[in-house]
């Protein structure tokens, strides 16, 4: 049965902000506390999906987290009324606070590594949520991820999710962002590279400036869970020089689509080792590596450029297309390298840039806002009704947005308890339109 790529994108929340959170990523540490604009937000990512469905490529969508999370707050010790918490919470542990207020979820590339049902050993659809252990604001989002997963691919036949893996700092695990699996085409059978930051919390030889996020303990525990064969696994070191240049997860360095794998040169510990040994296990595949040399695009240029971020899609024509952030056409030396790798590779054969400014501040491009997974036809027969976008479910989210995000948000707006509920209701509204059980929407 023919498989399909399926993009899941992460709506983006209706308390989209720039709270400065994510240490190592630089974006989110330069942009902290100016003013966001969630419906510019939600609207540029629904945009983005709406390109690709009109490019004829099958497009799902994953509704924001609710948030604040006051479940959170409670653990952490507040107590009151939800108007009391947010006001205590802000008062005393601003960090929380914010932590607790993040529309993060949206970067649905860190929500789970997933294993099409065509390489694993009992023939299901596997996920494994990410724990998102590096950072307290990302960790809040696993156990709902793991929910609505569970209501997306809930026929228990033929899907399966999994628990996030357990919370201890060795096991520090990102999701797709640090995996990439290469084929021969969309029927074969898939090649999974985890890329990896440190063996694990205490590293002998980690990075410097920057924390590595992902372990290899948790990449070998979700190649495990995910039911890979071992022949079929590979586990890279991703080089520490990338990850203090604000390299915090490979999807910021790498690309891959097929056969097809789009890298710096200095993205990997021993990465000519490394390409070899891709090659040979890929060997009938015709693996085709296009490796950018600092030369071209010096290692900061590409992660302010947030080139490797991009999407490679096929269209239903058989043509590759690239998605690329809309920085990168505001560079002429980053337009150049796309120049040339398109004349250079037969296998690229458009671009397009798109235009995702308010996630790209929070250091999120096109890529990290969506989750591929591999479907064949029974599968997205089976998936749970609304998950896929369509012209009118497009339509009806537009609107919905537009009436009901804010255009501008600080962080302190949100210590107060009735604009949170509006944006609660704004959210449970979304689960209503996406076909969700409203207890989801709930914390
Ligand atoms: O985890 N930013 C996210 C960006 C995630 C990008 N995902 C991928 N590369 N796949 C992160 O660092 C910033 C939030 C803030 O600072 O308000 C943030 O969480």
């Amino acid at each position: 049965m023919p498989y399909v790529e399926v993009n899941f994108d992460g709506l983006v929340g209706p308390t989209h902000n720039y709270a400065g959170l994510s240490f190592g990523n630089l974006a989110s540490t330069r942009n902290r506390e100016a003013i966001s604009n969630p419906r510019a937000a939600a609207l540029q990512g629904l945009e983005k999906m709406k390109l690709l469905l009109d490019l004829g490529i099958p497009q799902g969508v994953i509704p924001p987290q609710p948030r604040p999370h006051f479940a959170a707050l409670r653990r952490l010790g507040f107590s009151g009324t939800e108007s009391q918490l947010l006001e205590k919470a802000w008062k005393k542990a601003p960090d929380i606070f914010c932590a607790c207020c993040s529309a993060s979820s949206m970067w649905t590339a860190n929500a789970a590594t997933v294993a099409p049902s065509c390489d694993t050993t009992s023939g299901k659809l596997l996920f494994a949520p990410a724990n998102l252990l590096a950072n307290f604001h990302r960790s809040i989002e696993a156990t709902t991820t793991q929910k609505i997963l569970q209501a997306i691919f809930a026929d228990s036949d033929v899907f399966q999710v999994n628990e996030p893996l357990p919370g201890f700092a060795g096991l520090s695990d990102e999701g797709a962002a640090n995996h990439m699996r290469l084929c021969a085409d969309d029927n074969s059978n898939g090649l999974h590279v985890f890329v990896y930051g440190a063996e694990n919390h205490r590293p002998a030889h980690a990075s410097q400036r920057f924390p590595a996020r992902q372990t290899l303990a948790a990449s070998r525990a979700v190649a495990r869970l995910n039911q890979l064969r071992e022949d079929r696994v590979i586990f890279v070191r991703q080089n520490p020089e990338a990850i203090d240049a604000g390299v915090f997860h490979n999807d910021v360095i790498a690309v891959s689509h097929r056969n097809l794998l789009l890298c710096h040169e200095r993205a990997f510990v021993n990465q000519a080792q490394v390409l070899n040994s891709l090659r040979s296990l890929q060997s009938d595949a015709n693996l085709q590596i296009i490796q950018i040399r600092d030369s071209d695009l010096p290692l900061e240029l590409a992660v302010s450029s947030y080139l490797f971020n991009s999407q490679i899609v096929t269209t239903p024509a058989g043509k590759n297309c690239l998605i690329l952030p809309g920085e990168c056409g505001e560079s002429e030396r980053v337009r150049d390298v796309v120049e040339k790798v398109k004349a250079e590779n037969a296998a690229l054969h458009e671009h397009r840039f798109v235009d995702v400014r308010q996630s790209m501040r929070n250091g999120g491009g096109p890529a990290c806002l969506r989750l591929r997974v591999m479907l064949n036809q029974d599968e997205i027969r089976r998936l749970n009704g609304r998950a896929l976008l369509t012209p009118q479910r497009y339509e009806q989210l537009k609107v919905h947005i537009s009436a009901t995000y804010p255009d501008r948000l600080q962080l302190e707006d949100l210590q107060d308890w009735k604009l949170c509920q509006r944006l609660l209701d704004s959210v449970r509204g979304i689960y209503g339109i996406l076909g969700l059980p409203q207890e989801l929407a709930a914390l």
